[in-house]
């Protein structure tokens, strides 16, 4: 699809409901900004739709005037109604939306981005239109934990074979990212090495530097 906001995006932030730690949503999306991330996921498994909307909006408010994408995980209805850039589905999500109402549902996704885990699910992907893929988890990680990682020698091969932008993900840290920069990856995204730590401004903003 060729979806050009992605075009230059190379860090993928995150405000993750199970990294929150009581701060303010709208403060860590600012933090996040700030320290260059490129494009934001508010990915929030335990709410329900009402309040991802919310969510939604609040990294919406912060997100919009500096012109950065917003994602929402798993849950159309909520990008819909909050009015975010797209949906990020995982394979599972992908499958549970039937076939004939998957161009319905996503016609007003201006960004629809798919979890992959083989090569096959990344070509797949790219078929089915996603305007960016998620490659992992690259490494183990207890921010999806009991997934087997695909390791890096994936990256190489969706490096070599997928048009389609594609962003590394899964326990990728500072100390990694050379390596998966190395297998290919121009682009990633990071959860916990970002916000686990006190701050995730610095953070972000040492990721980016490495990855410009
Ligand atoms: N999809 C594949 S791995 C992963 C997701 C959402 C978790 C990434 O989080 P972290 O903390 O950067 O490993
Ligand atoms: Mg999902």
């Amino acid at each position: 699809m060729g979806n050009t906001r992605l075009a230059n995006c190379r860090l993928y932030g995150f405000i993750d409901t199970a990294y929150l730690a009581g701060r303010h949503p709208a403060e860590l999306a600012r933090q996040l900004i700030a320290g260059g991330a490129d494009i934001l996921q508010v990915r929030a498994k335990e709410l329900s739709t009402p309040q991802r909307v919310e969510l939604a909006l609040a990294v919406i408010g912060v997100a919009f005037p500096k012109n950065l994408p917003v994602i929402i995980n798993d849950d159309i209805d909520a990008a819909f109604e909050s009015g975010a850039d797209g949906v990020h589905l995982g394979q599972e999500d992908w499958a549970a939306i039937p076939k004939e109402q998957r161009t319905d549902r996503l016609a007003n996704m201006r960004i629809v981005g798919r979890s992959t885990h083989s090569l096959e699910q990344a070509l797949q992907a790219e078929r089915d239109g996603a305007d960016y893929i998620g490659v992992g988890p690259v490494f183990p990680t207890g921010t999806k934990p009991g997934v087997p990682p695909v390791g890096v020698e994936l990256v190489k091969e969706v490096a070599a074979r997928v048009a389609v932008p594609f962003f590394a993900i899964g326990g990728i840290t500072l100390a990694n990212l050379d390596e998966v920069r190395q297998a290919g990856a121009t682009r990633v995204a990071v959860v916990s090495a970002i916000l686990t730590t006190p701050d995730p401004a610095q953070a972000a903003q040492a990721f980016k530097r490495k990855l410009s």
